[in-house]
């Protein structure tokens, strides 16, 4: 192991992996420097250096369907690259989320940026093919758009309406904007319309903010939706929400979507229509930890827009995010403490 360090480049050469359980891991921080090489989610193996896997963790760079500041195609590359420093134990659910499952980054899909309908095909086909081969999906975004062909895909694996716990401090089921209907304001409407989420089981958290009018709740509550809104936070913390969670979903599974702007400006400035009053990163972490008693079947964090972010503060709290959600799946499946 030790003779794979200090390789010079252009050598053919293997990087020193951690592995356990069967698994090929992180690569070896104590081995090999931590900060080197091309950046995958957590340094983990891409889909072509394993046979087997059980969660694909892959890049939309698609943000033709924002609405405000633009650059969240630039977010599956600046999360991976903040997500260097994550290690192989989570102590706080006791679980090597890496070790449990066969953990890998397949890629990038690579969606048009000037045919959103096409993009939106594109990611839905992208999925499917990932889908393949890996029993979950883990997506980095891009902007919200890409949760309909998500949800698409992911009605089509489970042969039927997955249910949706969506973290966001907007609804995101608004009817158009300038007349477009596939943007990121928009998918869990064109979700709902289409059948993709279970309207008995699904529910957004960390709502705040100004709204259009008053009818974007009660339509909203029609499109299947309950809420935890932000305000609520400071009156039953992130246990009575993790509550609210459970009592909703159930045992139906679940797929989690989370917009980055779910937090507070202050824990995630990268981002393209902030809103203060949020979440902090801390509340987030804790609640995504409760979902090791839920049916996770595939997830989502997206609208990361490293252009306004400063010193990887939205990059890492977003690695972190997807790192509690993957290790919220291996708790699930039965993964042993590392
Ligand atoms: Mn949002």
């Amino acid at each position: 192991m030790t003779e794979s360090t200090g390789q010079q480049p252009g050598r053919a050469r293997s990087v020193p992996r951690v592995e356990s359980q069967g698994r090929v891991g992180q690569v070896d921080s104590t081995l090999f420097p931590r900060f080197a090489g091309p950046a995958t989610f957590a340094n983990l193996p891409r889909a072509d250096e394993v046979s087997d896997l059980d969660i694909a963790v892959i890049g939309v760079p698609f943000d033709s369907g924002v609405s405000y500041r633009p650059g969240a195609r630039f977010g599956p590359s600046h999360v991976r690259e903040s997500s260097r420093l994550l290690r192989p134990y989570n102590p706080a659910v006791e679980v090597a989320p890496f070790a449990a499952q066969q953990v890998v980054d397949a890629g990038d899909i690579g969606a048009n940026p000037f045919d959103i309908g096409k993009a939106v095909q594109q990611v839905h086909d992208g999925a499917r093919q990932v889908l393949e081969r890996a029993s979950r999906l883990v997506t980095i975004g891009g902007d919200h758009t890409i949760a309909l062909p998500l949800l698409r895909a992911m009605a089509e694996t489970h042969g039927g309406p997955v249910a949706v716990v969506h973290f966001d401090a907007h609804l995101d089921t608004w009817e158009s904007y300038f007349g477009a209907e596939y943007t990121h304001g928009t998918p869990f409407r064109r979700a709902s319309e289409e059948g993709l989420i279970d309207r008995s089981g699904s529910m957004h958290v960390g709502i705040r903010g100004p709204l259009y009018a008053s009818t974007d709740l009660s339509e909203d509550a029609e499109l299947g939706f309950r809420i935890v809104h932000s305000r609520e936070m400071d009156d039953i913390g992130a246990d009575g929400v993790v509550e609210r969670i459970r009592e909703r979903v159930e045992e139906r599974p679940v797929y989690v979507s989370v917009d980055i702007d779910v937090l507070d400006p202050a824990f995630a400035p990268g981002t393209g229509t902030p809103e203060a009053g949020g979440l902090t990163s801390r509340e987030l972490l804790r609640i995504l930890r409760g979902f090791a008693d839920l049916d996770v079947v595939g997830a989502d964090v997206v609208e990361v827009a490293p252009a306004y972010d400063h010193a990887q503060i939205t990059g890492i709290a977003a690695s972190h995010v997807l790192y509690e959600i993957v290790s919220a799946m291996a708790k699930r499946a039965g993964g042993a403490p590392g």
